[in-house]
This record gives structure tokens, sequence and C-alpha cells, in this order.
């Protein structure tokens, strides 16, 4: 079971850079749940997609799988013969994901990797799931990884991508952080602990705008993207190969 997130509840010394280490996996679902406005919704939705775009005996991907909600989701969606292929470099959110994973009954739809996705192969998808993970990974290597997915998934299919953005305008930019950060009060995190945090993920979780998101997407391959949902500044785009 996850504990309560109170990882930056007392003051620290030193902040270091966010890692998705052992004591974040351990509190990952409550942290996940009280700081991403509409998470459970992209979730639920996560698994309506899968349901929609994979077929019998088919596979999707879940990127950045983390304690593998997504997963969960796509895998009591998918039509008989069909798995998820769920992939996440911290050991420890594999780890924690793995137990998880024997309780819910779904193990047998779902293969777990604890690999790099920059160096994942990715074929055959019907769908792939990327939620909130583009983010960490450096601006360099994104417009490749979203070429290598784009040709991994298979002609009709989709890729579901969730991210925290940014805007051009720099006073609706202020305006959704401070939306964002009334929010994580409203879920009982402290002024320390949000002005902790936001210290911590400086430089680790980089944010780019709608605008930058799809027209990648579209450079990518992806015959076309569109924003399906956005609440403050987190938002998600759906692109269909
Ligand atoms: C959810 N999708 O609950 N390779 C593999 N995994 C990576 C990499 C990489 N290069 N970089 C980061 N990750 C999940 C939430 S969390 C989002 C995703 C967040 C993994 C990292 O270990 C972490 O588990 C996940 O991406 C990002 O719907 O914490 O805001």
């Amino acid at each position: 079971m996850s504990q309560r997130d109170d990882l930056f509840a007392t003051e620290l010394e030193r902040i270091s850079g966010f890692r998705f280490d052992e004591p974040v996996a351990r509190v990952f679902p409550d942290m996940i749940t009280r700081s991403v406005p509409g998470y459970s919704a992209v979730i639920a939705m996560t698994g309506q997609l899968a349901g929609h775009y994979v077929r019998p005996a088919a596979q999707c991907y879940d990127l950045g799988c983390s304690r593998g909600a997504g997963t969960l989701a796509m895998a009591a969606r998918l039509p008989a013969g069909s798995r998820v292929v769920a992939v996440d470099n911290s050991p420890a959110m594999v780890q924690y994901f793995s137990e998880d994973l024997e309780r819910s009954g779904w193990a047998d739809r779902v293969e777990l990797r604890c690999a790099d996705l920059l160096d994942e192969k990715i074929e055959q998808a019907d769908f792939v799931a990327m939620n909130f993970t583009l983010q960490f990974i450096n601006p360099m290597h994104r417009f490749a990884l979203l070429e290598r997915i784009c040709a991994g998934i298979n002609p009709g299919g989709a890729l579901l991508l969730s991210e925290k953005i940014c805007f051009e305008d720099t006073q609706m930019d202020n305006l959704m952080n401070e939306l964002y950060y009334d929010y994580k009060r409203s879920q009982g995190y402290s002024e320390l602990e949000i002005s902790q945090k936001r210290s911590a993920l400086e430089n680790v979780l980089i944010p780019e705008t709608r605008t930058e998101h799809l027209e990648r997407l579209r450079a990518a391959g992806f015959a076309s993207a569109a924003v399906w949902f956005q609440c403050f500044n987190f938002c998600s785009f759906l692109a269909i190969r």
C-alpha cells in the first residue's frame, strides 16, 4: 500500500534534484494523486482508450509506468489475448509495481520491464500511453523518441501523451501556476512542501507549451494530434498514427 507523501514536509538542509528513488516510490500513488490535478480522469481514460484501440491478441505500452496506475487501467480494458508492456527505469518503482501487480489479478496481461525507455524497442503497438514522463526526458532526445514511438505504432493506432505544460503568455503561465499551487494547498500540502518540491523539480521536469507538443507530434509522423483534456497546466494529447 502507498503511504502519505510527507517527503518535503520538514525543512531540508540541502535540496537535491528530484529522483524516482525508494522513498518517492513508496509514497508515489499518494504523491501523484495530490500533485496532478485531473490525474484520476487521465488514468480512467487511459483505460478507456486502450479498450478502444487495442485489438484481440495485440499489444500496447505504458512508458514511464511508475507504480502502474495506467497499466492496470489498460489491462482491465484489454480484449482477450492482448497485453501491456510496462516500462520504467526506476528499480524502486518497478519493485513496488511488481508487488502491486501480483495482488491486482492482471499479472498475466502485463509484461513489466525495468529499462530506459530511450533504449527500449517499441513495436507493433495498437496503443501507447506516456503519462507525465516525457517531461523528465532530456529535451534533446524528445523528438527522436516520439519518432520511434510513432514508427512502432500500427496504422490506425494512437499515442496518449500527458504532460505538465507551460504557456507562451507570462501572465497566463503565472496564473496557471498559482491555480496549480492552490490545488496542492487544497490537497493538504504546506507552503514549505510546495516550495521545496518546486526547487527539487527545477531543471528535472522541463515543461513545454501545447503548441510545441502538437507541432512536434505532427513532425514526428503522427497524422493528427489534438488536446483531449486539460486541467490548469496539466494537459493530455491524443495523436493518431
Ligand atoms: C502514472 N505514468 O502513474 N526511462 C524509463 N522511465 C523513466 C525514464 C526513462 N528514461 N525517465 C523517467 N522515467 C505514471 C507516472 S511519473 C510522473 C509517471 C511524475 C519514469 C520515472 O522513473 C517515473 O516513474 C516516471 O517516468 C514519471 O500515470 O512523477 O510526475
